[in-house]
């Protein structure tokens, strides 16, 4: 049996601890008021007067509270990319990309979990969201507070941006990989692999732009990059670049053609490597990275790389007697 003046100390006690909690909500919720919060990421860099396109997320992995918004900044004007958060074993799109051309795109994450950033135009392109609950619960890490700041991400942008445009991807490397031909035409670029995913760095001009052949001869095009595609067109763009033109593929894959004259049309199609293959899935088709054209007549021939003439892949062929 409980006395009157032991209900009323409950009261008062239950009255204390219920301010208490009060108190404890409002300290707790004190970092959720500024907590709905815009984080910034970049998407791609580039030195156009390099020809150097970094495609990757800065930076590329970022904890965030519930109801926190990222606000993507698309910064190449040579490269499109677009923003796709991935919630895991869901079929793409959770969140649809910006529309062409945007500057900025700004996500709302209102569910607590582990996205994964994903650019579909770059497969390897990726990168992590963490989006943390708010918790007093002692064993949620980062509950009190996330692990960086705004100003420490810029700061991983910038180092990463740095490390990842300062890279040589140096053409004359292709052409010691590959026995030296007079004939060759290269196309290089890397990809940097992290935790988080990858990073590519793109050098987007044909070497040598220019090359010099004797009629009959025929020019190889390889393309070394491990992921990024280029294509080559001689003549009119076909409406879907992945189209082969005149063009056919040879025993080896690689597709091959002849051109009698500068109204010739010729296009390569993609010349990509092959995808990464992935456990328990099926392997995917060997890709075709070259592409061989014979030219028979003397003439100058230009051709352009149809998804960076924008940037200035652009070449030429001149073919002597
Ligand atoms: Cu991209």
């Amino acid at each position: 049996m409980v006395s009157r003046g032991g209900i009323l100390l409950r009261r008062l006690i239950s009255s204390i601890y219920f301010e208490l909690i009060l108190a404890g909500g409002l300290v707790m919720c004190a970092p959720v008021a500024s907590a709905q919060q815009t984080w910034h990421v970049q998407v791609g860099a580039e030195i156009r007067y390099q020809a150097k396109q970094a495609d990757a997320f800065f930076p590329d992995e970022i904890w965030i509270y519930v109801d926190d918004s990222i606000k993507f900044t698309f910064s190449p004007r040579s490269e499109d990319h677009t923003v796709t958060v991935l919630e895991t074993g869901r079929a793409r799109p959770l969140f649809s990309g910006p529309a062409p051309n945007a500057a900025t795109y700004v996500v709302k994450l209102p569910t607590a979990g582990n996205y994964k950033l994903a650019c579909p135009a770059h497969p390897d392109m990726n990168g992590v969201v963490h989006v943390m609950q708010h918790t007093d619960s002692a064993a949620a890490f980062y509950a009190a507070s996330l692990p960086y700041d705004q100003f420490d991400y810029d700061h991983q942008a910038a180092v990463e941006m740095g490390d990842l445009l300062a890279r040589k991807a140096d053409p004359s490397e292709g052409v010691r990989e590959f026995p030296p031909s007079e004939n060759v035409v290269l196309m290089t670029g890397e990809v940097v692999v992290d935790a988080e995913g990858g990073q590519y760095l793109a050098m987007v001009h044909f070497l040598p732009r220019t090359i010099r052949i004797h009629a009959g001869e025929t020019v190889e095009w390889i393309n070394t990059d491990p992921m990024l595609p280029h294509t080559i067109t001689f003549g009119p763009e076909p409406m879907n670049l992945k189209t082969l033109v005149t063009a056919i593929p040879g025993p080896d894959g690689a597709p091959q053609a002849t051109i009698n004259s500068p109204m010739d049309g010729v296009s390569s199609g993609f010349l990509q490597s092959a995808a990464q293959d992935r456990t328990f899935l099926p392997e995917s088709a060997p890709g075709a990275t070259r592409l061989r054209v014979k030219f028979t007549r003397p003439g100058t021939y230009h051709y352009i790389g149809g998804l960076n003439d924008a940037n200035g892949e652009v070449g030429a062929v001149i073919v002597l007697p």
